[in-house]
């Protein structure tokens, strides 16, 4: 008799413990979805619905509570006491079966389709892009150009390198470089087409990664934008200053390159961080060449429509005076030279123009 009682109490012990156990068990669960949440590259995990952890904890509770009356079943036949308890008992364990099997068959039905409708419905589209390594963030400001101003009245991006020939080769699966002995030096002999083709796979590998929303792209800066990341808030003949004397730290030109580019990156940045922005390779813009418009203006890109783009900076084969702030020349888009080639901008999306 003694034994009996203890055995009971054991029994009831360990479905107690049973039960404890099931419920940490799902709370464990329930702290671990939000973890995988976050694990996924686009943000684009489902918030879980209102109730869907209590179906698995009653499913589970279920569960344990009827192996452990059926253990009781047994325990009970153990002694012979095969009357009442015995049937109620197996009357209990057959029911607790039955919900959790429901309950499970609902979970599961419950976890397709209606997971995929709320991740369409509930999850926002990013609205801003992630910018490729090496971008630098330009804010929204203005400067003075001819003694005008000039507002770019949005941020946007610009490559902190000129583009490499490993980069270019990457993403055109050619390298139209004159100086090919180094993949990390600038590519040139670079049309404004070829510019501008490189700009427009950028964006099309970059918004299929889902890094890139529609509304930005990657292209070329407007002259404007170029020439206000150049000044990085001076208003001297360089970024650097009005003398060169320190302009060998700064910028490969004609007076220290020994006839060459150089691979990017091995003077001091400017003020915001660009390399080269003086010197190495001219860098082509977005617009036409033309005359700059009287006043004030906001956001200029040119001209609608010309013979000759705009690149700017100065290169290894020009003297310093050339790679001034404010200086800018001209060329054909079909042309390519060994000394031009460009650096990427991450803005939104310009307004169509020819072409
Ligand atoms: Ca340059």
């Amino acid at each position: 008799m003694i034994n009996f009682e203890n055995r009971r109490s054991n029994l009831k012990e360990r479905r107690r413990s049973a039960i404890d156990r099931v419920l940490s068990m799902n709370v464990g669960a329930r702290a671990a979805r939000p973890r995988d949440s976050r694990a996924l590259p686009t943000g684009r995990a489902s918030r879980p619905r209102s109730g869907q952890f209590m179906v698995p904890i009653l499913a589970r509770s279920a569960w344990w509570l009827s192996m452990n009356w059926a253990r009781e079943l047994a325990f009970s036949r153990e002694l012979r006491n095969t009357g009442s308890r015995a049937w109620l008992a197996l009357l209990r364990c057959g029911l607790l079966m039955l919900v959790a099997f429901f309950l499970v068959a609902c979970d599961r039905r419950s976890s397709g389709p209606a997971n995929q409708t709320g991740t369409a419905s509930s999850v926002p589209a990013r609205v801003e892009p992630v910018p490729m390594t090496n971008m630098v963030l330009i804010k929204a400001g203005t400067f003075l150009r001819l003694r005008h101003p000039v507002t770019l009245s949005r941020d946007f991006w610009l490559g902190k390198y000129e583009v490499t020939q490993r980069q270019f080769e990457e993403v055109m699966g050619k390298n139209p470089s004159h100086f090919k002995d180094d993949p990390n030096g600038p590519v040139e002999k670079v049309s404004y087409f070829d510019a501008v083709a490189y700009c427009s796979v950028l964006t099309k590998l970059e918004r299929e990664s889902g890094r890139l929303p529609v509304g930005y792209e990657y292209r070329l800066p407007t002259e404007a934008e170029w020439e206000y990341a150049c000044r990085a808030g001076t208003t001297n003949f360089f970024s650097f200053g009005d003398t060169v004397t320190n302009a060998n730290q700064y910028a490969w030109t004609w007076e220290n390159s020994e006839d060459r580019p150089h691979p990017v990156g091995q003077k001091l940045p400017n003020p915001w961080g660009l390399h080269d922005i003086h010197g190495n390779v001219w860098e082509w813009c977005l617009d036409w060449f033309g005359n700059f418009p009287e006043g004030p203006v906001q956001d200029p890109s040119g001209p609608p429509a010309g013979k000759l783009k705009v690149f700017r900076g100065g290169g290894w084969n020009n003297e310093i005076k050339f790679a001034r702030s404010a200086n800018r020349f001209m060329m054909a888009p079909s042309n390519g030279i060994y000394f031009v080639g460009f650096r990427v901008a991450l803005g939104h999306t310009s307004p169509p123009r020819n072409p």
